[in-house]
């Protein structure tokens, strides 16, 4: 079963994690996720887990002690761990990223705040053979932190791990599926009862029980939505 660990100095972001259908795959016994406090790997009365920046600036950076202790307590020599570090500064997180996160077995997600964690917990991590090192952003803006953007990344992930959707089919179909060389598009608009609301009607030919012609129609529209996102 996939593992997910999720290093943060505010564990209760991840209170979603018990509802809907992440709750229910965790309950199923279809992923474990654990959540782990940072400030119980800091020291001294304060449990301090950040400092001045060296150099001088803004704000704070987190200290990297209390970040080693943290990972290095859900590492084994023996498996290969994927460590993601969210941060603006990180490769866009995408459809295609959540196809390959969703296939390895244990991901650790270092939840940084502040002005971000010293980046020698990247560069130490990365230099390790049982670690591979991925830093990761959910686009082009500012959170106050990477708890959300890992609640962003675990939905998306999870959704496509075997048995967690009911009926697979609906992946298939769905936006940002791939098509090829990276490319991907975006769905067709859906449509139910009744057929006839504030006097807009649903689509002639998606009535018609013309299968051919509503495959046409679906594929046509998709491909329009998918040329005025760009
Ligand atoms: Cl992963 N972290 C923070 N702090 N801000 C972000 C982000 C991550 N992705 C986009 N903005």
């Amino acid at each position: 079963m996939p593992r997910y660990d999720l290093i943060t100095i505010f564990p209760d972001y991840f209170s979603a994690l018990d509802i809907s259908l992440i709750g229910k795959a965790r309950s199923a016994g279809l992923v474990e996720i654990s959540v782990h406090d940072l400030r119980e790997q800091a020291q001294g009365v304060h449990k301090s887990v950040d400092d001045t920046p060296y150099g001088g600036g803004a704000g704070m950076v987190m200290s990297p002690e209390p970040w080693g202790k943290a990972i290095d307590k859900l590492a084994t020599s023996d498996e290969i761990h994927d460590l993601i570090v969210l941060t603006p500064a990180g490769k866009k997180f995408d459809q295609n990223m959540a196809t390959k996160f969703s296939q390895h077995e244990h991901l650790i997600f270092a939840c940084g705040r502040y002005e971000g964690i010293d980046h020698r917990v990247t560069e130490f991590y990365k230099s390790q053979p049982n670690f591979r090192v991925h830093e990761v952003s959910i686009g082009d803006y500012v959170l106050n932190g990477g708890e959300v953007a890992t609640l962003v990344m675990l939905e998306a992930i999870i959704r496509l791990i075997p048995g967690v959707i009911g009926n697979p089919e609906s992946l298939a179909e769905e936006s940002h599926t791939l098509i090829a060389d990276g490319e991907s598009i975006v769905e067709y608009p859906n449509y139910t009862k009744p057929a006839v609301w504030r006097e807009l009607c649903v689509p002639e030919v998606l009535l018609s029980g013309n299968h051919a012609a509503i495959k046409a129609y679906r594929s046509e529209e998709a491909l329009k939505r998918t040329k005025n996102r760009e």
